[in-house]
């Protein structure tokens, strides 16, 4: 099968997109939820598939273990918005979902969320991260996978990324307008990518609090050794392998899973450009990243 063409961006409601993420839009506006749809919402890059897979696992680890070797993640958590040619549409793929509860992933931002949604009061977990390494992250994505415009050099996707001009918008307004989603819709859990790095034990204890799971100290231990790093680089169904449209020569899905990575590509003048220009765009003082993470702690074996 033919790689489908680098697709080009246009303004989509006042964001950037590509077809491949606008050609369903009616059907994908028109998506009937369930009370108990959990939506994984993200700004592209910032653990949408570790979230994912910790939420698979936490559900269905014990209940199906069968589906962890036969079905790639990508389909038991399908990406609500997205429409390559000649595969099934995330729409019809979360529709066709027959699990209880069925996880969705979405990179929509705030406004675009379908509002059947909002109208069963689904319970969405949200994933973000500091705005460097998600660049970084972005940039070798883009470079590696034909379904995404070609990012150009790293200078010159950084820039785009900083005036917002990248799929699915500007990372400042995506992160912005979920935040203040948080402050009135209650079952929105809204999380942090170097807090997961930091102590994803932690981190999972209170997914599961805001989920109403309790599973046993055992269940857990199995879910935490499950979503390490590692063990996604190496797990077929969860390292994208099985996804043509990735070139994983180029850049590995699983590629460095690190807080800080952003140190080896930033220049001085790079790093003082992004920092002032962050702090006019990055008001709300209650919103605080991190662009590092210490690592006292054994638990974080993603530190150098
Ligand atoms: S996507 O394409 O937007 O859905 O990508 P997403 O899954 O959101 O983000 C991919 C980045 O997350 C890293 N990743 C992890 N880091 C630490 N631990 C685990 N288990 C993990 N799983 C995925 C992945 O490596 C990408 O980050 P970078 O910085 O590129 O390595």
């Amino acid at each position: 099968m033919e790689p489908p063409r680098r697709p080009t961006m246009f303004d989509f409601h006042g964001v950037p997109m590509t077809t491949y993420f606008t050609d369903n839009w009616d059907n994908v506006q028109n998506f009937k939820a369930r009370p108990d749809d959990i939506v994984i919402a993200t700004y592209p890059k910032a653990g949408t598939t570790w979230v994912s897979y910790i939420l698979d696992l936490l559900y269905f680890g014990q209940r199906c273990p069968e589906r962890q070797s036969s079905i790639p993640l990508h389909e038991r958590v399908p990406f609500l918005e997205i429409s390559l040619p000649s595969r099934p549409a995330g729409k019809d793929l979360a529709d066709q979902l027959p699990t209880t509860p069925r996880l969705i992933k979405t990179h929509l931002p705030v406004q675009f969320i379908p509002k059947s949604f909002w109208e069963q009061n689904c319970r969405i977990v949200y994933v973000a991260r500091n705005a460097k390494d998600s660049a970084v992250s972005y940039f070798h994505f883009g470079r590696m996978n034909n379904a995404q415009p070609d990012p150009g050099d790293w200078s010159t996707f950084l820039q785009s990324f900083m005036e917002g001009k990248v799929v699915f918008g500007s990372w400042y307004d995506h992160v912005n307008g979920w935040w203040g989603k948080k402050q009135t819709y209650s079952k929105l859990h809204y999380m942090f990518y170097e807090d997961l790095i930091e102590d994803s034990g932690r981190e999972m204890d209170q997914l599961c609090s805001f989920l109403g799971l309790s599973p046993s100290a055992e269940e857990k231990e199995r879910v935490l050794t499950g979503v390490k790093f590692d063990n996604m680089k190496q797990n077929k169904m969860t390292n994208f392998s099985t996804v043509q449209i990735m070139n994983q020569k180029v850049s590995l899905f699983m590629r460095k899973g690190k807080v800080g990575d952003w140190k080896t590509h930033f220049t001085v003048a790079q790093d003082e450009q992004f920092n002032e220009d962050y702090k006019g765009k990055m008001k709300n003082p209650t919103l605080q990243f991190r662009s590092e993470v210490s690592c006292a702690s054994e638990r974080v074996p993603t530190c150098d």
